[in-house]
């Protein structure tokens, strides 16, 4: 029974749909020997019973329980029985008659096959199935029936009969339920019980020593369920209640049935006996807000048990039906249902958060978490790692340690005492995991401050573009500073996989957990406000709600982390100590224009500098390319350069220095622009240029120029390292030139060139071209699409690979372009730092010999286009 989660349901869209499991998947959830010792294995006593409608049903003795609590007590429930597969608990049922159980089709069905009936054995008169079982006794199952038209658990039908292979020994703890006749109203609102030994939460077994659970539902109309179910959960979802499917649970969630509970029995009241209305089957998830769990309605199916059943004596009981609900003015209209709001991570202004927590420890800084429910506080293990802590894990007295701990929440002006710490398992300094868990002594009521924040299931996929904001985090030095607002958005996850993690990784697609969560700050001052090597965390809005989405204990100085351990790896975790933290499903699912990615992603080569020649996809506002730099020189020129390092840019020497004048300019270089228009993945870095560096030439002017900037930028989207390549054209490569429309407007444009062969190109500028030197060839139509004053670059890109730079045009010439290759040495012993892949490609430069000429090029670099087309029968000649 879960005052919680997990069974994932309904109608997904093909191509999500391994993101989420599927449906009710049984697992085993507790073993069991058989036979049990202490249960008495089929034998062979002959209740005596009347007739059919006699049979007293529905009366459990002692007829007390507990309301409130979830342990039931003994003999409350004694029609619920266990049934066993491969030697443990898999699923709930109902003795409905000494030889009949009532429970769920998709128990017995796998793959369209049912399951042969003498692999099950049904445990009757059980309360802890790790306890004594005195009372409890086990029969073998001679036939399970399950309805011709049942197929998957979300068509509906799910419901299934088991015959016992001997009567059930009828006792104070063993008796049978009432069963609704089809004609049994059970009115909305109404107050019912579900019971069984299913998992306590999604993903989280009941624990030792596995006591029947039982929890209050109250029934929702059909209408109320449909509205509910018809509004997009995770991934956009939405479910179709069929006739003969009932919704028992409340819009805030929290108190649900769940995995393990199936086939079990939704049992209500009428007139001091208990009628059997529903049949556990499946849910969204188990406790989530506005998921209701789904029963099978079983006044539905008195006929059908009826004939399955018939002979058999005695048969179930179908009493009438006493209070027949008034038809109800209560039960909302389809369109017209209250949806429960989050009941976590609402703050008034951003940046006064009500769930900031902060621990104090003896002898140390405050170190800060934040509450994540009425008792629990998560913070970084590091607060207390170098703490000594001698805790009897089992006590239940907070240890001697913690006495002096206290946790300040925001309008609590007392210190809350601590009763325990539970450390995360791998916690450590500096791990994902430096997580700890604190539970207050005595619970706080939560109101606007203090509050709780909302936590992400695992498979929540934080949109790109997210609004978030950073918040202290662990312990730290608060520094005089601005009070920046510690704004960020996020990155798409390619980009962060691509940029901080591992080489050749594949990108986890939305659904599956994230490695890292990558923000990008809206400030150009990383270090506006400084918190002193401290942690943060990352903080995310989803339609006014704030999720804690993940955490970071190191930062170097007063920088702020770029990449973030998300917490949703860590969800299940917390729910299972806190027994009550807020997760809370994904709220936001507007994907944008583009919509994500769902295949599967690579992250190309990396060189050992990090990633390189990265770009992101182009948004309907404009096209980014992160080693695009404007050169702006003094007098008003604007060259293009190329971000080689996070510390220099190369350009053409002719355009930055002009022939003839003997002063250093002043140069200023632009990061991060598309034009005169920002982007929503970028932003602006600029940097002044501190020297010009050229390479040794003998005689004439070299062609390629590196400018040294003041100081690095950080690689991001809008600023990150072209990839270099010695060598010839990596085979298979697309090339474009990236240049300027105009020089005044300045959005980049690319125009699609081939490269001609080293031959071609050779004879088509004889005489005229210096070594080291690629002629293109524009697709038609794209020869006036930039202009050439600014010495535009030549790039390549391989399928799936990074942008590497081959070149940058020659003074004067839209098809010349002086190579970086020969140049490699040069740039690799003055940067360092350069992004060379491996070459590939052959080695680009022809043999000096004019002879191997067709005659008729000579001369024709006015019209490479037409002397190259005249080439085309020579084929293969251009590569690219
Ligand atoms: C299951 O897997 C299951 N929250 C049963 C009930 C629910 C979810 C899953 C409803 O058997």
């Amino acid at each position: 029974m879960s005052q919680h989660l997990f069974l994932p349901v309904v109608m997904m869209e093909p191509h999500l749909s391994h993101h989420l499991p599927a449906f009710p998947c049984l697992s085993l959830v507790f073993p069991v020997v058989s036979p049990i010792p202490g249960t008495s294995q089929d034998s062979a006593i002959s209740p005596t019973q009347g007739e059919s409608e006699d049979l007293d049903c529905g009366h459990p003795e002692p007829s007390s329980r507990i309301v409130g609590g979830s342990d039931a007590r003994p003999g409350t429930w004694p029609w619920q029985v266990s049934l066993h597969h491969g030697g443990g608990h898999i699923c709930g049922g109902s003795l409905i008659a000494p030889s009949w159980v009532l429970s769920a089709a998709h128990c017995f069905v796998t793959n369209g096959t049912l399951e042969p009936a003498d692999e099950w054995s049904v445990l009757l008169g059980v309360h802890s199935q790790d306890g004594p079982m005195d009372g409890a006794h086990l029969r073998s199952v001679a036939a399970i029936l399950v309805p011709d038209n049942y197929s998957r658990v979300e068509l509906g039908s799910d419901v299934a009969l088991l015959r016992l292979a001997s009567p059930a020994r009828l006792s104070p703890s063993v008796r049978p339920v009432c069963l609704p006749r089809a004609s049994h109203r059970f009115a909305h609102g109404t107050a019912c019980w579900a019971t069984g030994w299913g998992d306590v939460q999604e993903a989280d077994p009941l624990p030792l020593p596995w006591v029947l659970q039982e929890v209050e539902l109250r029934l929702l109309g059909e209408a109320a369920c449909q509205c509910l179910y018809s509004r997009p959960g995770p991934f956009n979802l939405t479910f179709q209640l069929l006739p003969g499917m009932l919704c028992a649970g409340y819009p805030e969630g929290r108190r649900d049935t769940c995995q393990g509970d199936s086939g079990g029995p939704l049992v209500c009241e009428d007139g001091g006996r208990w009628f059997q209305a529903g049949i556990t089957s499946f849910g969204f998830g188990c406790g989530r807000r506005n998921r209701p769990g789904v029963f099978t309605a079983v006044a539905p199916y008195e006929s059908w048990i009826r004939e399955q059943v018939m002979g058999s004596e005695p048969g179930p009981a179908f009493p009438s039906q006493l209070h027949k609900p008034q038809s109800g003015p209560q039960e909302p209209r389809e369109e017209n249902c209250t949806f429960a709001q989050p009941e976590c991570g609402k703050a008034s202004r951003p940046g006064i958060w009500p769930w900031e927590a902060q621990v104090m420890v003896p002898g140390s800084r405050p170190c800060y978490g934040v509450l994540v429910s009425d008792s629990w506080v998560l913070a970084p293990a590091s607060c207390s790692l170098d703490y000594p802590i001698q805790q009897p894990r089992t006590s239940d007295s907070p240890p001697r340690d913690l006495e002096a701990w206290r946790v300040l929440l925001p309008s609590r002006p007392e210190g809350e005492r601590v009763a325990r710490l539970v450390p995360h398992e791998n916690a450590s300094k500096d791990s994902a995991s430096d997580l700890a868990l604190l539970q207050l002594r005595t619970r706080v009521n939560l109101t606007a401050a203090p509050s709780a924040v909302c936590l992400p299931h695992p498979e929540h996929f934080f949109l790109p573009g997210s609004r978030c904001r950073l918040a202290r985090w662990g312990r730290g030095e608060p520094a005089p500073g601005s009070s920046a607002q510690l704004e960020a958005q996020l990155m798409n996850s390619w980009w962060c996989h691509c940029l901080y993690g591992r080489q050749g990784a594949s990108v986890p697609p939305p659904g599956d957990p994230p490695h890292l969560l990558c923000p990008a700050y809206l400030e150009e001052e990383e270090a506006g406000q400084c918190w002193k090597d401290a942690g943060w965390s990352l903080l995310c809005r989803e339609e006014g709600t704030w999720f804690l989405a993940g955490h970071r204990t190191l930062s170097n100085g007063c920088l702020r982390p770029r990449a973030f351990s998300p917490l949703q790896t860590h969800g299940p975790w917390i729910s299972h100590v806190t027994q009550g933290a807020y997760l809370e499903d994904q709220l936001t699912w507007d994907w944008g224009p583009e919509g994500e990615e769902t295949e599967k992603q690579i992250c190309p080569p990396h060189t050992e500098h990090g990633a390189c020649g990265l770009r992101p996809k182009a948004t309907p506002a404009g096209a980014l390319w992160p080693w695009l730099t404007e050169v702006h020189v003094t007098g008003n020129r604007v060259c293009t350069g190329i971000l080689v390092a996070p510390g220099w840019v190369l350009a053409a020497t002719h355009c930055i220095l002009r022939l003839g004048s003997t002063t250093v300019p002043y140069i200023e270089v632009y990061l991060g622009q598309a034009g005169a228009r920002s982007l929503p993945q970028g932003h602006q870095v600029s940097r002044s240029v501190i020297s010009i560096r050229l390479p040794r030439h003998l005689g004439l002017r070299p062609p390629l120029a590196l400018l040294e900037l003041n100081s690095q930028v950080a690689p991001s989207p809008s600023a990150l390292p072209i990839c270099l390549q010695p060598g010839g054209i990596p085979p298979g490569a697309s090339c474009w030139v990236l240049g300027w429309k105009d020089p005044q407007d300045r959005v980049p444009v690319a125009a699609a060139v081939t490269i001609l062969t080293p031959r071609l190109c050779h004879c088509l500028y004889q005489g005229i071209l210096t070594p080291g030197t690629f002629c293109v060839l524009y697709t038609e139509g794209q020869e006036d699409k930039c202009e050439v004053t600014s010495a535009p670059p030549l790039l390549c890109q391989t399928e799936g690979g990074p942008w590497v730079l081959m070149g940058m045009a020659v003074r004067g010439s839209q098809e010349l372009f002086a190579a970086i290759g020969p140049e490699a040495a040069w740039i690799s012993q003055t940067v360092g730092e350069a992004h060379f892949l491996p070459p590939s490609g052959s080695p680009y430069w022809p043999p000096e010999d004019s002879d191997l000429c067709h005659q008729d090029l000579a001369g024709a670099a006015s019209s490479p286009r037409a002397a190259a087309l005249l080439l085309l029968p020579l084929a293969p000649l251009i590569q690219g």
